[in-house]
């Protein structure tokens, strides 16, 4: 029987050991920083260390690591344009990763799990705003598909870990996510990295105007990704349950918008120019947070404040992004 209301529980971090499995990407990174608050030891490996799409090589990590809690946070990502060309790293990547991930914890006996998923696993014209039950209740969008589909299969896989095994192994879904450590990467980055880096440049360059892909009419609702770590670590210990949780602000915004709100902050004065050549994605992606706050948990940064940090932190490092 499906569980109903969210319920909150109490599960204490402290001296567990907790694996952080992507601690080098943007979300895992986060929740590294988030969990050094929480007194408990922190297990990370690197690609060298364990290849996750390689199940001999993660069940010998994990059996040696023996962890107590995991986060799955690793994952192929990128923007639209990367999902839609690269449909294999998509999907690939992201069941291997996760099957060995969520069944090797189980088998080492990892009390408590969390696996990350996406907004991108609802229908492309789900209602919105859009609450959990909307899950499979119509078609996917079309650029990001093989992403949804494996994201829905590591939901669905942590459900079945519930139902059969009875291990607490729960799922969150964020919305569009942002903040230190993104990829700005043109080719695979998402929209606010790259219009940032783009703006950034066109204003070094004195160019007079810069592109922004699609229309500019989509909708998309951003979170900070310090925020989400707050938010992970927050279900981990408070929630448990076989239904996944919607994390955002409950917030979205046009593209056109975000694109002018990016160039004020980054003080460039050129020109927006719209290209119908690049896809525009789901219409509008906006979650409803109602669950999550019920349990008693809201996002804390504003957008512009986001914003203007993330492009601190994008000066600060971006003698890294040369030549990228
Ligand atoms: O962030 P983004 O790549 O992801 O694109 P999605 C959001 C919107 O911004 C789209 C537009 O309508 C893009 O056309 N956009 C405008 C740009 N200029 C740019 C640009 O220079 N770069 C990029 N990347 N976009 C992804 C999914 O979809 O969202 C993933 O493909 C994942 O699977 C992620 O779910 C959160 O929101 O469209």
């Amino acid at each position: 029987m499906a569980e109903k209301k969210p319920h909150r529980v109490n599960f204490d971090l402290a001296g567990k050991r907790v694996f952080v499995a992507g601690h080098r990407g943007m979300v895992g990174a986060a929740v590294v920083r988030r969990l050094a608050a929480e007194g408990c030891e922190i297990l990370t490996v690197d690609r060298k260390g364990c290849d996750l799409t390689r199940q001999a090589e993660v069940e010998r990590w994990m059996a040696d690591a023996r962890p107590d809690v995991a986060f799955v946070c690793a994952a192929t990502v990128g923007g639209i344009l990367a999902n839609d060309t690269r449909p294999v790293d998509f999907l690939y990547d992201n069941l291997m990763i996760e099957a060995n991930v969520i069944k090797t914890a189980h088998d080492v006996g990892v009390k408590k799990l969390l696996f990350l998923g996406s907004s991108c696993i609802y229908p492309q014209l789900a209602a919105q705003p859009m609450t959990e039950d909307a899950l499979l209740t119509g078609a996917l969008e079309p650029t990001n598909q093989w992403y949804a589909i494996a994201k829905i299969a590591g939901l669905k896989l942590c459900e079945a870990y519930r139902r059969q095994k009875g291990a607490d192994f729960i799922s969150a879904m964020p919305t569009n996510l942002y903040g230190p450590g993104d990829n700005f990467d043109l080719a695979a980055s998402h929209v606010i990295p790259a219009l940032m880096r783009k703006a950034h440049e066109a204003t070094l360059a004195h160019r007079p105007s810069m592109q922004v892909w699609g229309t500019g009419k989509p909708r998309r609702e951003f979170l900070h990704v310090d925020d989400l770590a707050d938010a992970l670590v927050f279900l981990m210990k408070h929630y448990s349950g076989d239904q996944t949780v919607n994390v955002g602000t409950g917030e979205d915004i046009a593209i056109a918008d975000l694109a002018a709100m990016i160039c004020d902050i980054v003080d460039y004065g050129g020109e927006l120019v719209f290209d119908p050549s690049k896809p525009d994605g789901t219409p509008r992606k906006l979650l409803d947070v109602s669950r999550l706050s019920g349990l008693g948990w809201r996002a804390r940064t504003g957008l512009e404040e986001g914003l203007s940090s993330t492009y601190r932190w994008f000066l600060e490092h971006q003698t890294e992004f040369r030549g990228l």
